[in-house]
């Protein structure tokens, strides 16, 4: 009945911004007035990006990194002011900044699609098409970024032992993945806040997968609701999910249960970011003009929130870092769904895991995000299959085990799944063909992995992923962590190197 009164009151702009202040502050998102006094120290971006739309629309700073609902979802009603009165908005003209502008220019004259080769041509335009902080906020990785470019240079340092005279006319990767229908061995892996690249956000991703039957898994923090990813899939399109684990448990809970009556297909609980990593282009970035960075995004009841260690980390509060193996069984009791531990290094985790009962889990480093040095999940690769095959049948029907991190090629994909991996996820390749292209840009990365695919399974004499068998590939130099590879010429020139404190200028 309340939330029917507040929509009925009609505000004018002019008592809205009468409230710009600390001690009573109001804002205005998409057309309804909010009072966010009492939210403002809970706000898990920090206070000052909201005090900077005080008494004002905050819609366009607020809108690439909230889902649509969350400011309704999370204010008390009684603080649902109202609705703007249209009659009281001043139409002014949008002031476009200089940068945006040439980004504007830098946009339309990208490289035609049918010109984009590879998923390292979208990273390209990616990086130059993006804002600056978009492109800080997904490309970085933690510390000194080891891990993140250790993640390329794993794939190269195995190498392939092709078989000949097989007949290849026709090669055939037809797979499941945890049960569902894949048409590739790649699923879309989860990364947050789309919208900073693209006004589609995740939608581009839902869409492209739902038209070339690819799966793709829904990051806890999209930018989009999960309700409309959901809505935008084709019926029975399977979508897994991925999970941050809050420190309300009964949120999680019904968030997870939500999902699965909607049909999600499994859930991939993320395990390696108890607090999040330090990314330093990103927060360098926050130095650079205003603090209304990229990863200010609003969750459900946080807590505890530490106001001065950067927004990244601020935000990443309602995460629990308590979540333990004791937990386990909890999750097992709230859902139905297959339950995929993401984030796992080493075999004493993954035999920890089988014992747990889970179906599977992502070797994966989170994209070098998190614990910088720390190996790829393509070398761990090796030590767990090694670990799981002393404890029952290989490969186990009833264990995945997937691999993430710096695949950029249906060349790495084979070398994974020559190793043991059930299937591979790449996260940042498709993001980055979002960013230029939209939903046709992640069509175009599809197609361009299943092209690499069936040349290469050519190529090494493969028709189908059993013949894919170790003996196809040489990982003895895998694990030594010296010594030259060739020079990975594409990557290294998208690939940015971090910089140092600058000085200021004048
Ligand atoms: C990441 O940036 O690596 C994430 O996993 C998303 C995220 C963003 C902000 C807080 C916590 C997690």
């Amino acid at each position: 009945l309340l939330s029917l009164t507040s929509l009925a009151v009609m505000i004018s702009t002019q008592a809205i911004s009468e409230h710009a202040s600390r001690d009573s502050c109001w804002i205005i998102v998409h057309g309804k007035a909010y009072d966010v006094t009492e939210f403002l120290d809970e706000h898990p971006g920090g206070s000052k990006i909201i005090l900077k739309y005080a008494g004002t629309d905050a819609t366009d700073a607020y809108q690439p990194i909230h889902p649509p609902n969350a400011i309704i979802d999370n204010l008390p009603i009684e603080k649902h002011l109202g609705t703007v009165d249209p009659s009281t908005v001043q139409k002014t003209e949008k002031v476009v900044s200089e940068a945006e502008k040439q980004r504007q220019v830098l946009l339309a004259n990208r490289p035609p699609l049918d010109e984009i080769l590879n998923l390292h041509d979208f990273e390209a335009v990616a990086k130059v098409i993006l804002p600056d902080k978009a492109w800080a906020y997904y490309s970085s990785a933690s510390d000194d970024e080891i891990t993140i470019r250790e993640n390329r240079a794993a794939f190269q340092r195995v190498w392939f032992r092709p078989r000949i005279l097989r007949d290849v006319t026709s090669v055939d990767w037809s797979m499941t993945i945890l049960g569902q229908k894949s048409s590739l061995p790649v699923y879309i892996s989860a990364t947050a806040l789309g919208k900073l690249g693209h006004p589609d956000g995740e939608l581009n991703l839902t869409r492209a997968a739902g038209k070339h039957g690819v799966i793709q898994m829904i990051p806890t923090l999209a930018s989009c609701s999960f309700d409309e990813i959901v809505d935008a899939a084709q019926p029975n399109q399977p979508l897994f999910l991925q999970l941050y684990v809050n420190r309300d448990r009964n949120l999680t809970k019904r968030y997870v249960q939500h999902a699965e009556e909607r049909g999600v297909k499994a859930l991939f609980i993320t395990v390696d970011a108890p607090q999040l990593g330090r990314r330093e282009k990103d927060m360098r970035m926050k130095f650079i003009g205003d603090d209304d960075t990229a990863a200010a995004k609003v969750q459900e009841n946080q807590s505890n929130v530490k106001k001065n260690e950067g927004v990244s980390r601020a935000i990443s509060s309602f995460i629990d870092p308590s979540l333990s193996w004791k937990d386990i069984p909890w999750f097992r009791s709230i859902t139905k769904m297959p339950i995929i531990l993401k984030g796992v290094s080493t075999p004493e985790d993954a035999i920890l895991a089988l014992e747990a009962g889970v179906q599977g889990i992502v070797l994966s480093n989170h994209g070098g995000r998190q614990l910088d040095t720390s190996r790829s999940g393509l070398e761990n690769l090796i030590d767990i299959v090694a670990a799981l095959k002393t404890r029952g049948p290989w490969p186990n029907p009833n264990f995945s085990v997937f691999v993430d991190g710096g695949v950029r090629r249906a060349s790495d994909v084979l070398k994974a799944l020559a190793l043991g991996a059930s299937a591979v996820g790449i996260g940042r390749g498709f993001l980055y063909a979002f960013c230029g292209y939209g939903e046709e840009g992640v069509d175009k990365a599809i197609k361009i992995i299943a092209d690499e695919l069936e040349m290469n399974m050519r190529l090494l004499g493969a028709r189908n992923l059993k013949e894919l068998v170790p003996e196809m590939v040489d990982a003895s130099a895998l694990s030594s962590h010296v010594g030259l590879t060739p020079k990975d010429n594409l990557y290294d020139s998208t690939y940015q190197p971090l910089s140092l404190a600058a000085f200021k200028s004048g």
